[in-house]
């Protein structure tokens, strides 16, 4: 009998509706059409339009629900009218902190038909950035005193644990391993930050013991920024920190055309817990309702929810059908085409079906 997926879908804000309703339709014809596998989308409305009802961005017992999914596909958080810190706090980082959704897999690639921006060197870059996901810069430690007198202050405090940064490690030379290059780069700040960096080096070095026929090198996060745009094809995995590869995957990404096709995969590499597949883009307010959405970064987190519960050839089936459609110069404006959402979709849906 074929095999039966259970997937949730929490849309979020902004044009997180938009770009996982696409996700649905091609998703849903890919699977009808292969008639390998049956898959099923439940609707979970949390996000925004959620807490302004109920106080709360997830429901008390998300985790438990989130629990009998085989796995999520998440579109955005954000809204103009609630901080940043709230939602994304309240949504995204509530669901990949419990969950120990440690390894934020984040592909970039140029896409065929495509430009980069900087039509230079980062034509046909193929790079595989693994960010720590549950904890550093981002665990939430810290506190605020003296609240509004001019002698302010406040503490953000990045926690990293042994455990955290060697379980991320592993992870990252297990990926450069299976990649051709088998090349890694460790990025790190362990030149002014002389605690929790450094600590990521020794880690880094002990770990490499492991893997000798991985060649590695360390890099300090602002030399990295300047060998991503003038030596990319000098790069193959990344690894790093969850604030230090947050910022590396957006300007990755758009060093490839457009943070519209950059997908993201936050896993529990234990498979204790189901992974949660989203677009790397945020909520993107300025043109939520248009209609212009690029669904493309959500294809492919698709595509790597497919390969990951074990669809591989329908994952590379999807990334055939929607290089094909972009190559074909079906593209949303932010590549610097003028199709739509949808048209985008139907293309797709049409590659699927031939
Ligand atoms: N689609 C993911 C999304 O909405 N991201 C918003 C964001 O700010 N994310 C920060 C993060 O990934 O840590």
């Amino acid at each position: 009998m074929a095999p039966s997926y259970k997937i949730a879908s929490i849309p979020g804000d902004g044009i997180g509706p938009e770009v996982v309703s696409a996700t649905i339709q091609v998703v849903e014809k890919l699977a009808k059409t292969l008639g390998a596998f049956q898959i099923e989308f439940t609707h979970i409305p949390w996000g925004t339009a959620y807490y302004k009802e109920t106080g709360r961005y997830l429901s008390e017992d998300a985790l438990d629900t989130l629990r009998k999914f085989d796995a999520g596909i998440f579109g955005a958080v954000g809204a103009p009218d609630v901080p940043d810190h709230i939602s994304l706090w309240g949504l995204l980082l509530a669901i990949r902190g419990p969950l120990q959704l440690y390894a934020n897999v984040r592909p970039v690639r140029t896409f065929p038909g495509t430009k980069c921006p900087l039509n230079t060197a980062t034509e046909g870059i193929d790079w595989m950035l693994v960010r720590e996901n549950s904890e550093g810069e981002y665990s939430g430690q810290g506190g605020r005193s003296h609240v509004g007198q001019p002698w302010e202050a406040a503490t953000e405090v990045a926690m990293f644990t042994r455990v955290g940064i060697e379980r991320i490690m592993r992870f990252a030379f297990e990926t450069a391993r299976s990649r051709p290059r088998k090349l890694l780069t460790v990025v790190t700040k362990s030149n002014s930050m002389r605690n929790g960096m450094v600590l990521w080096d020794e880690v880094a070095a002990s770990v490499a013991q492991d893997f000798p026929d991985v060649t590695w090198d360390k890099m300090l996060v602002d030399a990295m920024t300047v060998r991503m745009v003038t030596k990319p094809q000098s790069i193959d995995t990344i690894v790093g920190t969850n604030l230090h590869m947050d910022i590396l995957s957006d300007l990755a990404a758009a060093l490839a055309g457009s943070i519209g096709v950059a997908p993201s995969s936050n896993l529990d590499p234990t498979r204790k817990n189901p992974s949660l597949f989203e677009p790397v883009h945020g909520s993107a307010f300025d043109i939520t309702g248009k209609g212009v959405a690029n669904p493309v970064a959500t294809f492919w987190s698709a595509a790597e929810m497919l390969k990951w519960i074990g669809e591989k050839n329908a994952a590379d089936k999807l990334m055939t059908c929607v290089e094909n459609v972009c190559a074909a110069g079906i593209l949303t404006p932010d590549l610097g085409g003028t199709s739509s959402t949808q048209e985008v979709v139907d293309a797709v849906c049409v590659e699927i079906g031939k």
